[in-house]
């Protein structure tokens, strides 16, 4: 029995397991939109804009371990997703990304909606084609799965003509093959990293979401206590270490390279894992280590090892498999006063933590309540800014898979973000913190949440200002000696009043503002009450 490529592309993916199509439609997908209508356990998510629709399939992946597959419409569709693939790829979120186009036959004709679609995509993807033969359908989409879910993950696109899915295909449809990469090194190369590591005086730990990826979130913790190493996150968007544990010291910073340098430049010995150097919008150009510092460097990754300074040993491998097999090692070789000294270090942090911040703001308020008022489940997209360090403090990383942030610095990631993983999660309850500014650039997803029934939660930190860009630029004037003076106009957004409630009951999610303490139970108790979508506009000023 002959089936279309519309057709046969949907047994595809059901064949992956995939069940979602998070998309925005047109003329030129209609074929398998159509199709898509006959098979009742596959859902299409219906966005507004593209960005939102990358963005919702972003956190969907990202809560299920992916893929998710996107739909963008042609050139324009695609173009309009093209910011928030970029975040995506920064991410390594596995996304299969499809777009229809007219058809092979007229590619000739250049006529509207024509562009070169494999080119506009390659830069934000990691891998991008088109398939051009009806025999290759569902082998080049088998691929883009297999791409999409090999370390390092990433997005994959792949044009699909209507003329080449209304062909007859006799393609099987079977589930794509996806090449297991737990891998350690030879125990010969485990020995010289903990040689490197076992005798040091300030051991430091740099880690990122390659950890969560790997799912080493254990490991990393005791290679940690082995060493006595405080820990720091580098581009870090995920849960990668308990962030109340005393050796978490926090994230390097996401603009400038000074940061880092004051943090890594006394390590005599580091631990570089699932993460690279450095991630900053001004890095340092020159290495910021001590010139004798031992480095061991450790990611599925081999473009990242090594990638801006030397390391001593750069070691590609799998971050679970190697750390299991590192504390193994560190068990064996550190000699009892490498023991004594690494236990000292470990009690110093415990000592250092602990404590309240002594914050008397709306936000401390609000973040302290939902800690104490949700389940201990709380699912938290952190889209925060200039809100993230109260927020890390009442609400940090706890949970392997329950707290996101954006990657690659872009903006308009929370709302969907947060409506992805409570797809993924209908259970459990999720909460989305974002800016005033970085709302703006998606909030058109609540109407999603409405349609598609997902009760996701959003709370705008709302100051009325792209307030991180003050900051930055009061940075840049001490940089130059330049005096502080007013900030650029462009950065104020008091005028007009974005008026959070009245834009969110339009899209029919019920909202309420929080401008006073007094207000922060009821917020919270309202929030918390149902599981429909609900917003909160506080005031943060
Ligand atoms: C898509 C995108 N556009 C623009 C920027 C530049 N940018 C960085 S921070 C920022 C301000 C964010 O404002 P808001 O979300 O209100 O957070 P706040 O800084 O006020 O805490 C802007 C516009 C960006 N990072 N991403
Ligand atoms: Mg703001």
């Amino acid at each position: 029995m002959t089936r279309r490529g519309n057709e046969a592309i949907i047994e595809q993916f059901l064949a992956d397991g995939i069940t979602h199509m998070f998309g925005n439609p047109g003329t030129v997908e209609q074929g398998f939109l159509d199709a898509l209508e006959k098979y009742d356990d596959f859902r299409y998510i219906l966005t507004l804009q593209e960005t939102v629709a990358v963005g919702v399939a972003d956190g969907y992946a990202r809560a299920t371990g992916g893929p998710a597959l996107v739909q963008l419409h042609s050139g324009v569709g695609l173009g309009n997703g093209i910011g928030m693939l970029y975040q995506a790829k920064r991410g390594h979120t596995p996304l299969v990304v499809i777009a229809g186009e007219s058809g092979v036959r007229y590619e000739a004709m250049d006529a509207q909606m024509a562009a070169d679609l494999v080119a506009m995509a390659r830069p934000v993807t990691k891998h991008a084609t088109r398939v051009t033969d009806p025999s290759s359908v569902l082998r080049v989409l088998r691929r883009a799965v297999k791409i999409a879910m090999t370390p390092p993950r990433g997005p994959v696109f792949v044009a699909l003509p209507l003329d080449v899915l209304d062909r007859p295909n006799d393609e099987p449809a079977q589930p794509s093959v996806i090449p297991h990469t737990a891998c350690a090194p030879v125990p010969e190369l485990v020995r010289s990293a903990a040689a490197l590591l076992a005798g040091a005086e300030s051991p430091l730990i740099l880690m990122g979401d390659g950890i969560a990826a790997s799912g080493a979130q254990e490991e990393l913790t005791r290679v940690a206590e082995l060493l006595g190493a405080d820990v720091w996150g580098v581009e870090l968007s995920e849960m990668c270490m308990d962030g109340r544990h005393p050796l978490f010291r926090g994230q390097l910073g996401h603009m400038f390279g000074e940061v880092s340098r004051a943090v890594v430049e006394k390590a005599d010995a580091v631990l570089v894992v699932g993460t690279y150097l450095f991630p900053e919008v001004f890095p340092d150009l020159v290495t910021p280590f001590r010139p004798d510092a031992r480095i061991v460097h450790i990611d599925l990754n081999a473009y990242e090892i090594a990638k801006n300074h030397p390391v001593t040993l750069g070691l590609m491998a799998d971050p679970k498999a190697t750390l299991a097999a590192l504390e193994g090692e560190l068990a064996r070789s550190m000699s009892p006063g490498d023991r004594d000294a690494a236990a000292l270090r470990l009690r110093r942090g415990a000592e250092r933590t602990g404590g309240g911040t002594g914050d008397d703001s709306l936000l401390a308020a609000f973040a302290q309540r939902l800690a104490e008022r949700a389940p201990e489940d709380l699912m938290v997209f952190d889209e925060g800014l200039t809100a993230a360090g109260v927020l890390g403090t009442y609400l940090p990383p706890r949970l392997p898979g329950h707290w996101f942030q954006t990657r690659g610095g872009s903006l308009g990631v929370g709302i969907p973000g947060a409506i992805g993983i409570k797809l993924a999660h209908p259970g459990k309850t999720v909460v989305a913190f974002t800016g005033d500014g970085g709302s703006m650039y998606t909030i058109q997803a609540l109407a999603t949440a409405v349609r598609e029934g997902v009760g996701a939660k959003f709370v705008v930190c709302n100051n009325r200002s792209y307030r991180l860009l003050d900051l930055n630029i009061e940075q840049y004037w001490r940089e130059r000696d330049i005096p502080l003076h007013a900030f650029p106009r462009s950065f104020n957004l008091a005028h007009p009043d974005l008026g959070f409630v009245d834009i969110a009951k339009g899209m029919g999610v019920e909202a309420m503002r929080v401008e006073k303490h007094g207000q922060v139970d009821e917020a919270v108790e309202r929030m918390l009450l149902d599981d429909r979508p609900f917003l909160i506009d506080l005031d943060t000023e």
